[in-house]
């Protein structure tokens, strides 16, 4: 059966990452005889300033039916973050209930960590972030623009359901990675939402008596990922936390640009999406220079998602492979190697 894919590109060097993905991914799929199909959609900023929207009013509709969505990048230099960010990502990881946001780390084969004792083999953590409340909320608004006494006010909502929900996914990831949960907090200064946090978890936990955990506030969690990352496993936190710990254990791990990422409906209701972690990039856009691995990784990812764990693994081997020779490296990688020669050398690894 043919298992459709919504492609959005997006901004930046988010169509260079996902053309590079798309040539690879054809080879993995003749490799293991899959039937993926693609539609493309040039939602973007570039679309907001010619039309005023990120992407058409029923683009949510459009997404629906689709078995996946692969994406590149957002943002562009003249539309605001929050603009481009609320007009197409976050609605897409609300309308599809994709709460959680999974973030693997590891440092690869050939890729220098800055970190003298992070080595390859030694970090293998995965972040797992609340992906659809927390931090990142509408609710709150702004007075008296302008003024001098010009306000904002921004509420966090953490709910009974949604932090259960992630909680139990994180625990379920680390006993089934026997290894260990960290959760993320910050109990101490916030004084509502996170207290709340801290005693689902501990709720949780008793349903997990074989996965051991503990909590760290986010200060301390933050240095202790810097000093000892190897001591991580499977690391819970909310929406903005998990944010913030994914792209400092991203770059603990050497670079931002071969982070991947799903964000995932587990109950498979709604399509999930895939997407590096790393941003659009416009300094080096269309120079042909960035990092295909995140979005190559994400959409190992996404053939484990579709069912395709064995494709999904020969195309994460075929990445390490192609990394661990510094010919094929990109510029953040202290190589020189072109985007398109990444997914060439990754494609001859996948045809063997
Ligand atoms: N690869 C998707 C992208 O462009 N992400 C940039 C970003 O700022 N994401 C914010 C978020 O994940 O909350």
């Amino acid at each position: 059966m043919t298992q459709r894919i919504a492609v959005v590109p997006g901004d930046g060097i988010g169509p260079e990452v996902v053309e590079a993905t798309r040539t690879v991914l054809d080879a993995v799929a003749e490799a293991h005889g899959l039937d993926l199909a693609y539609d493309t959609y040039d939602w973007s900023c570039r679309r907001y300033l010619e039309h005023g929207a990120m992407m058409p009013e029923d683009g949510l509709d459009v997404l629906r039916p689709y078995d996946a969505i692969l994406l590149g990048a957002v943002g562009w230099p003249g539309v605001p973050d929050h603009v481009s960010l609320w007009g197409l990502l976050i609605p897409i990881r609300r309308a599809f209930r994709q709460y959680v946001n999974l973030r693997p780390v590891a440092v690869l084969e050939g890729v220098a960590s800055p970190l003298r004792d992070a080595r390859p083999g030694e970090v293998d953590l995965v972040v797992v972030r609340e992906n659809v409340e927390g931090e990142y909320s509408e609710i709150g608004g702004r007075l008296n623009r302008g003024f001098p006494d010009e306000m904002a006010v921004q509420e966090s909502v953490f709910t009974r359901a949604g932090v259960t929900r992630v909680v139990d996914y994180a625990f379920a990831l680390a006993r089934a990675r026997g290894g260990s949960l960290t959760s993320a907090t910050k109990s101490n200064g916030i004084v509502h939402t996170l207290p709340f946090w801290d005693e689902v978890v501990a709720e949780r936990a008793a349903e997990f008596p074989d996965v051991d955990w503990d909590a760290e506030h986010i200060d301390a969690l933050a240095a202790k990922l810097v000093l000892d990352p190897g001591r991580f496993d499977v690391i819970v936190g909310s929406n903005l936390f998990g944010d913030i710990l994914s792209d400092l254990a991203a770059a603990v791990a050497g670079s931002i640009g071969v982070a991947p990422s799903a964000n995932l409906d587990p109950t498979r209701t709604y399509p999930s999406m895939f997407e590096p972690v790393h941003g659009s990039a416009p300094d080096i856009a269309g120079q042909g220079k960035a990092n295909p691995i995140g979005t190559l990784w994400s959409a190992a990812l996404m053939l484990d998602h579709l069912g395709h764990a064995e494709a999904g693994d020969d195309l994460l081997s075929a990445v390490r492979a192609t990394v661990r020779s510094s010919a094929t490296r990109t510029p953040d990688l202290g190589g020189t190697a072109r985007t398109t020669e990444v997914a060439a050398a990754v494609t001859a690894q996948v045809k063997g």
